[in-house]
C-alpha cells in the first residue's frame, strides 16, 4: 500500500487477530477469496435498482454477480425460485430487518400505542437490538411486545408465546437470537402464527452457517421471511440477505431500494456469492458440525469446573456463562480474559438484575476458533485457561 500509516494499522489488526483466541460468537475469519471479492473493483460501481432495471449504465456485469448470488443463495438452502425471492442488497443485518418491517408493517398503519404490532424476543433475554428494543429505531417506529425465556428452564416457553400472540394479535412474529443457545422450534412458532394470522419472520443471522451445514434446524419450511447477516457462522462478508416468499417479495425489494437504501455495495454482493459457494462444500458441512461439537465441549468443560451455563448447555455455536454466580461481573470477566488474549463479550443473562454495561455474564462462541481448525481437545485447553484466569 502507498498509505503506510493505514497499512501499518491493518498489519497490527492482522497480528492482533492471529494472536488471540477469538470467542466472540458473531465473528469469524473469512477466506482469501471473500477478501479478494470485497477488495475488488466492484466497489467503484453504482447500481441503484435491481438486475435488468438499473438507474445507471454499465451494469451488465453487476447484473451477472447479483443474479448469481440469488441463484447460489437459493441452492445453498434448497429453495426454489418459484416460491422464494432473494434480496442481497441490505448493507447489513440491521437495515435488512428494518426493510422487512417497513415492507410488512407499513408505517402509518400502526394502531394506537398500547397495541403491539410486532412480537419478538427481547434483547435482554437473547434477541437483538433490531427486534424492537426501545433505543433502536425499530422500537421507536413500531409497537412491540417482547417474549423471553422461562425463568426456571431458561428456554423459550411456547405456551407463553402462544398466549401472548393470542392476546396481542401481532401482524408479524420475529424469531431469532444473538444470545440464546438452544434450538428454536420453528414448527411450533409457525402454528402460533397461523392461529393468530401473523407473518412469520426468522432472523437467522447467528445460525445461518449452521443451517447451511445441516447442524441446526432449518427455518425455511416454516417461515415467510428470513433475514440473515452473512458474516457470522456463514463466514462471509459483513452484509445481509433477505429471503422472502413470493407474496412478500415485491414489498421487501421496494423497502430495501428505494425505500431505505441507495446504491448497493456490489463488492459485498460479490463476496456474499463467494461465501455461499464455499458453504456448499462438504468441508463446510463438517465445519458447521464441528462448531457445535466445539461449543458443546467447551460448555461442558466449563460446567465441570463449576461455571453455570445458561439453560445448562448449547445446541448451537454459542452459550452464556453466568459469571456473577461466582461473584464476577461480565465486564470484569471480559477484561480479565482479554488481558490473557481470550476475547469474549460481556452479556446480559436472562432476568439479569445488573446493567447491560456490566451485566452478569459473558457470551462465548466457537465459529472463529473452529475456522482455525480447533477441535474438542482444544476446547478442553481453552476451558482450563478460562477457568484459571477467572478463578484467580
Ligand atoms: N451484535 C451482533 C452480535 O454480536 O450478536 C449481532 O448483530
Amino acid at each position: 500500500m502507498k498509505d503506510k500509516e493505514i497499512e501499518r494499522i491493518i498489519k497490527l489488526e492482522e497480528k492482533r487477530q492471529k494472536g488471540v483466541v477469538n470467542l466472540i460468537a458473531s465473528e469469524n475469519y473469512v477466506s482469501r477469496d471473500v477478501l479478494r471479492a470485497l477488495g475488488s473493483v466492484f466497489t467503484n460501481k453504482y447500481a441503484e435498482g435491481y438486475p435488468g432495471a438499473r438507474y445507471y449504465g454499465g451494469n451488465e456485469i453487476v447484473d451477472k454477480i447479483e443474479n448469481l448470488v440469488k441463484t447460489r443463495a437459493l441452492k445453498l438452502f434448497g429453495l426454489s425460485s418459484k416460491n422464494w425471492n432473494v434480496n442481497a442488497q441490505p448493507y447489513s443485518g440491521s437495515p435488512a430487518n428494518l426493510a422487512v418491517y417497513l415492507a410488512l408493517v407499513p408505517l402509518g398503519q400502526n394502531p394506537p400505542a398500547g397495541r403491539a404490532r410486532i412480537m419478538g424476543m427481547s434483547l435482554s433475554m437473547g434477541g437483538h437490538l433490531t427486534h424492537g428494543h426501545k433505543v433502536s429505531v425499530t422500537g421507536k417506529l413500531w409497537n412491540w411486545i417482547h417474549f423471553g425465556v422461562n425463568k426456571k428452564t431458561e428456554l423459550l416457553d411456547y405456551g407463553e408465546i402462544r398466549k401472548m400472540a393470542r392476546r396481542e394479535k401481532p401482524k408479524l412474529i420475529v424469531a431469532g437470537f444473538t444470545a440464546y443457545s438452544r434450538v428454536i422450534d420453528f414448527k411450533k412458532l409457525r402454528k402460533i402464527c397461523d392461529e393468530v394470522k401473523a407473518i412469520f419472520m426468522v432472523d437467522m443471522s447467528h445460525f445461518a452457517g449452521l443451517v447451511a451445514g445441516g447442524a441446526y434446524p432449518s427455518p425455511f419450511p416454516y417461515a415467510d421471511i428470513i433475514t440473515t447477516t452473512t458474516h457470522k457462522t456463514l463466514r462471509g462478508p459483513r452484509a445481509a440477505i433477505i429471503f422472502s416468499k413470493k407474496e412478500f417479495s415485491q414489498a421487501v425489494d421496494k423497502a430495501v431500494f428505494p425505500g431505505l437504501q441507495g446504491g448497493p455495495h456490489v463488492n459485498q454482493i460479490a463476496a456474499i456469492a463467494v461465501c455461499l459457494k464455499e458453504a456448499m462444500s462438504p468441508a463446510f458441512k463438517k465445519y458447521a458440525k464441528q462448531i457445535v461439537k466445539n461449543a458443546r465441549a467447551l460448555a461442558r468443560e466449563l460446567q465441570k469446573r463449576g461455571w453455570r451455563i445458561i439453560s445448562g448447555g448449547t445446541d448451537s455455536h454459542l452459550f452464556l456463562v453466568d459469571t456473577w454466580a461466582r461473584g464476577l461481573s461480565g465486564k470484569t470477566a471480559q477484561e480479565l480474559l482479554e488481558a490473557e488474549k481470550i476475547i469474549v463479550n460481556k452479556n446480559t443473562i436472562p432476568f439479569d438484575n445488573r446493567s447491560p454495561f456490566d451485566p452478569s455474564g459473558i457470551r462465548i462462541g466457537t465459529a472463529a476458533v473452529t475456522t482455525q481448525g480447533m477441535k474438542e481437545k482444544d476446547m478442553l485447553k481453552i476451558a482450563e485457561r478460562i477457568d484459571k484466569i477467572l478463578s484467580k
